[in-house]
Parts: structure tokens; sequence; C-alpha cells
């Protein structure tokens, strides 16, 4: 079967995580996806946190799936022909270079134009022009400077990162729209664009209730469904608001039966308006339907946190998937929390391909996340990552190089 973007070439120029979860994602959609590399070394995720000695690793692998590997030195002057080459023959270069690499290596976005006016030039930055501008930059910094870290955890604590890669695979997944996007404007324009994505921009577009809540409060000094209300107090910017839930549908965390020995026997628990009748009988609460305090949306919420000590006296007794199975027959929204070992042995996902088994040459079997969006026309199959240079010999070929000149430009470093 045909894929979405059969036919388009990616110059693949990224690194670490931002860049290759875009490219990645790219390749799913069946791109054809050239990684460039340094020989010898490569992305320094193939060494990183290894848990098999010479093996790439786990975090390169799982970033990688579906891509081709070419070695080569950009800073030798024969290297930067091949590079030329590529530039010529592909449709989108991706990077995620700090601030100016690019242009060091001689790669202007004038002289790609010159090179390749129809290329599209794809960044992932640590944030986008203004005084950190020049600033590399790392998850984490990503989440802090977004907004996530200060909104996130809970007010007596200090602000928390996320385990959830919203500054790279975030961002990656930001830029590979912007590259469809561009691609398709390419199909009237005929030109070639610049798209950019910054992770700091990248984290505040996914924390835009708490930029909303910002406004409310600076409004109404006041967030209802915030732990906050009605004992606590709010200064002028968005608290952290623990596992209240960011929408109109107050929300938390409750123990389940087990919760003494097991960190994850936990529930997410929505006391959904609409099934308000239901929660009551359900936790045996039916003298709650139509009282006063409790009846309406409105008259809950000063009364919160005694609401959810209740439904955890209820949910205690029972185990998280029993409380799941009870309250989807009531249609009350609720999750259990999962741990990752509990969703690697998810039988579900394995048959979505959202978990998938790859096999790998050197690693043997490991488990990935497989493409999170399915398109009915353009099915997605996994395949290992690329060993470093794996490609190198085929992709030159394809560039119109004999085996004599290969092997010249390896003698001398440039490949
Ligand atoms: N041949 C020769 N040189 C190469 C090369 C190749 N094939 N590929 C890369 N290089 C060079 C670059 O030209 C650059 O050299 P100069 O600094 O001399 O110009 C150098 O390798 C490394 O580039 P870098 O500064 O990007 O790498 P770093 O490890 O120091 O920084 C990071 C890493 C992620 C902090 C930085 O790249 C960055 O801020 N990127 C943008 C934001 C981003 O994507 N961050 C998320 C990363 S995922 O967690």
């Amino acid at each position: 079967m045909s894929k979405a973007l059969d036919g388009v070439r990616i110059l693949d120029f990224t690194h670490v995580q931002s860049g290759p979860t875009c490219t990645q994602l790219l390749a799913w959609f069946g791109a054809d996806v050239i990684k460039v590399e340094r020989a010898g070394a490569g992305d320094i995720t193939r060494e990183q946190l290894r848990d098999i000695p010479d093996a790439d690793s786990l975090y390169f692998t799982m970033l990688n799936h579906n891509k081709r590997s070419i070695t080569i030195d950009t800073k030798n002057p024969e290297g930067k022909k091949v590079l030329e080459s590529l530039v010529k023959k592909c449709d989108v270069l991706v990077e995620n270079f700090a601030p100016g690499a690019l242009d060091r290596m001689g790669f202007t976005w004038e002289r790609i134009q010159e090179l390749n006016p129809k290329m599209i030039v794809a960044s992932v930055k640590g944030f986008g022009p203004g005084p950190y501008e020049d600033c590399k930059v790392y998850e984490n910094v990503a989440q802090c400077a977004g907004g996530a870290a200060s909104t996130t955890g809970f007010d007596d604590g200090p602000p928390v990162v996320s385990g959830a890669q919203i500054g790279d695979s975030g961002t990656g997944l930001h830029l590979a729209l912007g590259i469809v996007a561009a691609l398709f404007q390419r199909n009237t324009t005929g030109r070639g664009q610049k798209v950019l994505a910054a992770m700091q921009d990248g984290v505040l577009n996914l924390c835009r209730v708490k930029l909303r809540d910002q406004q409310r409060l600076e409004r109404t000094g006041v967030m209802k469904e915030y732990p906050q209300f009605p004992n606590g107090t709010f200064g002028d910017a968005v608290p952290r608001a623990g596992n209240a839930s960011g929408g109109g549908q107050p929300g938390w965390i409750l123990k389940c039966k087990g919760w003494e020995t097991d960190p994850n026997a936990y529930i997410y628990f929505i006391t959904q308006a609409p099934v308000w009748g239901e929660i009551c009988k359900v936790i045996g609460k039916e003298e709650w339907i139509d009282h006063p305090d409790y009846k309406t949306a409105a008259a809950r919420l000063p009364h919160l946190k005694d609401i959810f000590a209740e439904i955890e006296h209820w949910t205690m007794s029972k185990t998280k998937f029993q409380v799941m199975d009870i309250l989807n027959k009531h249609d009350i929204p609720c999750g259990p929390i999962l741990s990752m070992k509990e969703i690697a042995e998810d039988e579900s996902l394995r048959k979505t391909g959202t978990i998938v088994e790859v096999d790998h040459p050197v690693r043997g079997k490991y488990l990935t996340v497989g493409n999170p969006i399915k398109l009915s026309d353009s099915p997605t199959e996994v395949t290992r990552s690329p060993l470093l240079g794996e490609h190198t010999d085929e992709v030159m070929a394809e560039l119109g190089y004999n085996a004599d000149q290969i092997a010249t430009l390896k003698s001398l470093g440039a490949i």
C-alpha cells in the first residue's frame, strides 16, 4: 500500500530527541529519511543510557526507526560537497543543532536557497527570537521556561517537571506539522520556506489552559476548581493545582485497593456534572443527589475535598480495574494509573501497533512506541533504526558517486 509521504526526501540532520521524533514521524508516514551523522560517533544518544555494551541504546533505537544513516564530516571540504548534493536532492532539511551551528557549517538559509530554492528548512530551537535565542536547551529547560513546571506539582511543594517529554517530543510533533504544512504550500508557491518550532513555544502551546487560568485569576482573584479554594490563598500567578482537572469537570487521583504497597494503585476520577446522580448511587450517597450543598456543580465546588474523600472510601475497597469496570458501566469518566510495566504488557496496545516489538541485529528484540497517529490509507510498519553509516554506500550511489569515488572520500575522512 502507498504511504502518505511517498516520494518526500528528508535530509535528517537531527540529534538527541526533539528533532529525531519529528523525522521518525515523517518516516512512518512514508518519507525517505536520510540521517546524516558524524563518522565514528554519530548521534550522541547511540551511546547514552546504554543497557547493552556496544549496542545502540534504546534512547537511539526508539527515536530513529525507519530511517537510513549516512556518515558525512560536514566540516571536511569534500564532505561539504556531498552534503550539497543531498541538499539538491532532498525536499526538507530538518535540524536541531544549537543556534548558529548550521550557519557555521556554511549552510545558511541563503546558501541552501541557492542550491535548492524548493528546500524547506525546518528547525527546533530552544527559544524563538529574543533574549534567549542563542541558548542551548534540553527538555526540562523548556518545561520550566514554557510554563509547565510552575503549574505542575502541589501548592506546598516546589515546581515539578513531567515525565512526558513535552519539550522534546512535543516540539518534534509541532515541527512535523509545520513541515507537512510547508510541503502543502510549496505545491502552490513552488518555493521552500523556513519552519521554526521553538521548544518554549511548544510547551506553552501545551500549557494553553494555564494562560487561560492566569487571566481568569487576574479578573476574579479566585479559581473555584483549584485545591486552594475555598480555604487556601491565591497569589498573583497561577498556582500549582496538584491533580485537579485542567477543565470544567472537577477530578482528582484517588487511592484504590492495594495502594499501601502498590505505588500505582490509584484511579483518576472525574465528577462529571451530567452523571452526578450516578456517582452518588455508585458510592452509596443517594442523599447527595438532591442535597442543596451537592445538587449543582457550582454548589459542589466548595466541597470538592470532602466529595473526593467520600468517593475515595469507595474506591479504596476495589482495585483500580474493578473501579474502572464499574464506573464505565455508568458512563462515569475515570482512568486507572497505569505503570509502564502494565502498559508494556497491554495486549490491546500491541494489537493497534501503539506498542511494537522490533528486532535489532545487535541488541535483539525490544519494545517501542509505534506511530500514535493512524492513517487508514497509510499504515505504519515500524522497522529498526539504522546502524551508524549503514546506508552510506547506498545513498552515495544514489547521489551518483561510483565505488572508486566513495572509497576515495572514505580515505579522506569526508564520509
Ligand atoms: N560533521 C561535522 N560536524 C558536525 C556534524 C557532522 N556530521 N554534525 C554536527 N556537527 C557539529 C556542529 O556543526 C556543531 O559544531 P559547532 O559548534 O562547531 O558549530 C557541533 O557538531 C555540535 O552541535 P550542537 O552544539 O548542536 O551540539 P551540543 O551537543 O553541544 O548541544 C543541544 C546539544 C541539544 C543542547 C543543542 O543542539 C541545542 O540546543 N539544540 C536545539 C534545541 C534542541 O533541539 N534541544 C533538544 C535536544 S533533545 O533533548
